[in-house]
């Protein structure tokens, strides 16, 4: 594997799966793969899950992990080519790019959308250029527009859990108080499209996400109607797509937070969210807190979806 940013990179699904449940069974089983390799995690956002499940996750290989925070003591990097670098930002990327891929072999970039330009944004600029220039395997811990390691995590969870061949999954949107991308709802509907679940997506009017991710999902805009019958709720939330309201808040309704009352609806559906929530916007404590939520296996699924994906990458590096 060469680059891994959406669904089709990890190839037949059902397979990456199997071998996800392998690897659980025995991660240390291929400690010998990473020898003398080493992971550089590029980091341009904050992150608790993607670092530390993925530094773990080269750690059973055998890899050697460097972490780079860039807004914490790098240089200022300049992303966009043709700029006259007179501002606040002393290295541009494209220097900074193959330099750090001198030094290591194999690249994982996390680099939220900027919410402020969604043409710039759904061109992933920033992981492209990776690709382009570091000479080195390459792999997404979210990008602007998906978040393959989470998504794979949550297709390992649902995997695990799943009491029929075709669940329904509702991805429904939540009300939060700051502007997030789309990225997780993206790959989520990308990945799930792709199993053999049924996929029904609920949120308010204005919250369409761009339809080459959702194509093949039923939208219903009554959130208690979509909950009917589910076997599995993922909650996310994200600021608009569509038009000149890109990037923007819409509503902060209350009546869109995930509750007992609609988890009633469901089939005693799983809860699911890739974290970090938050409590009483997104879900309440007593959903988040009960049986039925998966948000902690979730998260160390995190460690397994990365696992398979360094593998698959030392392998080709062999
Ligand atoms: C980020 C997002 O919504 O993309 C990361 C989620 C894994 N969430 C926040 O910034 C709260
Ligand atoms: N779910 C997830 O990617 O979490 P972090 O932002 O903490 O890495």
């Amino acid at each position: 594997m060469k680059k891994f940013t959406c669904v089709e990179d990890i190839g037949y699904l059902k397979e990456a799966l199997r071998e996800a449940l392998e690897v659980k069974r025995d991660r240390f089983a291929y400690k010998h793969l990473g020898e003398n390799k080493t992971l550089l995690m590029i980091f341009f956002n904050s992150s608790l899950r993607t670092r530390l499940s993925t530094q773990k996750a080269a750690m059973n290989l055998g890899m050697n992990v460097m972490v780079l925070d860039v807004n914490q003591g790098a240089w200022k990097l300049e992303t966009e080519r043709g700029v006259v670098m007179d501002g606040d930002k002393a290295e541009h990327l494209l220097e900074a790019i193959p330099v750090m891929g001198s030094y290591c072999d194999i690249i994982g970039v996390r680099s939220f959308a900027g919410l402020q330009d969604r043409k710039a944004d759904y061109e992933e600029r920033v992981i492209e250029q990776f690709i382009k220039y570091s000479g080195r395997p390459v792999f997404s811990m979210e990008a602007a527009t998906r978040h393959p390691l989470q998504s794979f995590a949550d297709m390992i969870t649902i995997e695990e859990h799943k009491r029929t061949a075709r669940p329904k999954v509702v991805l429904t949107w939540a009300p939060h108080p700051k502007a997030l991308p789309q990225a997780v709802a993206n790959s989520f509907a990308e990945w799930v499209l792709k199993s053999d679940c049924e996929l029904v997506i609920t949120h308010p009017k204005g919250y369409e996400l761009d339809e080459k991710f959702t194509r093949g999902a039923t939208i219903e805009y009554d959130q208690r109607k979509a909950f009917e019958g589910a076997d599995f709720i993922y909650a996310k939330n994200w600021s608009a797509y569509s038009g000149s309201n890109y990037g923007k808040v819409l509503s902060v309704d209350k009546d869109w937070t995930v509750d007992a009352e609609k988890m009633a609806l469901t089939n005693n559906a799983y809860f699911m969210h890739c974290l970090p929530v938050r409590r009483n916007m997104i879900v309440t404590d007593e959903v988040i807190e009960s049986p039925t939520s998966l948000v902690i296996p979730e998260a160390a699924n995190r460690e397994i979806s990365a696992q398979v994906v360094l593998k698959r990458m030392l392998e080709d590096l062999q």
